[in-house]
């Protein structure tokens, strides 16, 4: 092997021009007469695909920068995404590390961590420094928005019902919803969504909750509901003979609160279904219940996405609020997934809150796209009960029939106040910060 002495580019010449440090590896310092800047050891965890000189160039990247490379180490060939970790320790000024990280981002999937040594170049070896952030201990989670791609656990039905669904007797039904099984299945970041031509069948079911509904909104939807409906009509085909498309959606929405849709086959899982907030997706799924009972289906089907969701997504302190919720959820242990779901589920799905007249009035998707769970929610004041995070939590999330209780706050505002605040004290051994620009997740040490 050629030492640093009988390499071209190491050799010591005081005549010839500086030429870039080079790199050190494994704490063999390679030096060609220039001075390092002093720095602090810094930790980089990155990505890479698996091809031929991507490491290579990822590694440049400090050279160019005149950056000392102190430890490096790879983790093993993930083979399900032909990616690896490393990890990367170098001496540095942190506040060189936005630059660091810029340049990187160029060569590589994704940057994922980045920690300042506080106690300066003498600390031990970089796993050490890093042991509570091992490889092995983190939840993956995605950390731009096509990872979205790879988080699609649909926990039911998909194509493939119950017994005690509506449709599942129902041969035409089931073949139906195959189909929007492959659409979703198929979708992939940066796709239009695929339009979906409704049978005469289905515009019927979608009409008949649509009317019944419009003569509940006007009653028991808050105004923030009600505000973005002309806009829908207006951009996004909202009639009651006529099933939006979810992409004409997605591009309104895009546009008003940066909002986009992804189809989904069904129900996702709610660690999913949350990542997915974090870069302002939201997934829909794109069939509809079935036409033996327009008034409630026991999972979400389009007109739950459309008729409950949308229009609040279309307000920009809702969009924004959606977002945190998400970014909470990034890595966060299951356990504490399981809270957050839970109090989504009792607030953005089933919330009630109070008006300045003391009424009730209804935010929660569930309720607003289920004519007979709101009329039995509004009519059941037994059932409302005060949102306390502390205690709803705790509660069972039931999907397939009505809710044993419904909570409500003393406004919306305060429902956002409450959940937000909950979601902050969420413990995590990192931070995480969006970037708008590269939607993409930052994540950043809390050491
Ligand atoms: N999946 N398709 C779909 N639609 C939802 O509204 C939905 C979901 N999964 C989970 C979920 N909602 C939430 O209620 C929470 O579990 C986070
Ligand atoms: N039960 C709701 C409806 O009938 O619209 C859908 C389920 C929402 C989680
Ligand atoms: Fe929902």
């Amino acid at each position: 092997t050629s030492g640093p002495a009988s390499h071209p580019n190491l050799a010591r010449h005081s005549s010839a021009p500086p030429e870039p440090p080079g790199l050190a590896i494994g704490g063999v310092s390679q030096d060609n007469g220039r001075q390092h800047s002093p720095g602090e050891r810094i930790s980089i965890i990155f990505t890479l695909r698996n091809q031929v000189g991507n490491l290579a160039r990822a590694l440049q990247v400090f050279q160019e920068l005149g950056i000392n490379v102190l430890h490096l180490e790879l983790s093993p060939l993930e083979t399900g995404t032909n990616q690896a970790d490393v990890l990367v320790d170098v001496e540095c000024d942190p506040r060189r590390l936005d630059q660091v990280v810029k340049m990187l981002n160029r060569e590589v999937a994704s940057v994922n961590y980045t920690s300042v040594n506080t106690q300066g170049l003498s600390r031990a070896p970089s796993l050490s420094a890093c042991s509570s952030f091992d490889f092995g201990d983190m939840v993956w989670f995605p950390r731009k928005i096509s990872d979205l791609d790879k988080a699609q656990n649909v926990l039911m039905y998909g194509s493939d019902l119950d017994a005690d669904h509506p449709g599942f007797k129902d041969p035409v039904y089931r073949k139906r919803r195959e189909q929007f099984s492959a659409i979703a299945n198929n979708f992939k970041h940066g796709n239009p969504i695929p339009r979906v031509q409704y049978t005469p069948e289905e515009v019927k079911t979608w009409g008949t909750v649509f009317l019944e509904l419009h003569r509940l909104y006007v009653l028991h939807a808050v105004p923030e509901y009600m505000e973005t409906w002309p806009e829908l009509e207006k951009y996004c085909g909202y009639r009651v003979d006529n099933v939006p498309q979810l992409q004409d959606v997605s591009v309104y929405l895009k546009r008003k609160t940066g909002f986009q849709l992804r189809p989904v086959a069904g129900y996702l899982s709610p660690r999913d279904f949350l990542s997915g907030l974090a870069f302002r997706v939201f997934h829909c799924t794109q069939y509809i219940r079935h036409s033996s009972d327009p008034f409630y289906t026991p999972e979400p089907d389009c007109c739950h996405e459309l008729l409950g969701h949308m229009p609040l997504l279309a307000n920009s302190s809702f969009a924004q609020f959606s977002q945190e919720i998400g970014l909470a959820s990034l890595g966060a242990s299951d356990a504490d997934i399981e809270k957050l779901a839970t109090l989504y589920f009792f607030t953005v799905e089933f919330g009630l809150c109070k008006q300045a007249d003391s009424t009730f009035k209804v935010y929660g998707a569930g309720l607003l796209s289920s004519v007979a769970e709101l009329q039995h929610a509004i009519s059941a004041d037994n059932k409302i009960k005060k949102f306390d995070p502390e205690v709803t939590c705790q509660e069972e999330c039931i999907i397939t029939s009505y809710q044993n209780a419904y909570y409500y706050t003393d406004s919306f505002e305060e429902a956002k106040e409450q959940m937000r605040a909950f979601a902050e004290s969420i413990q995590r051994p990192f931070g995480v910060r969006y970037n708008p620009y590269t939607m993409s997740v930052e994540v950043l040490s809390n050491a």
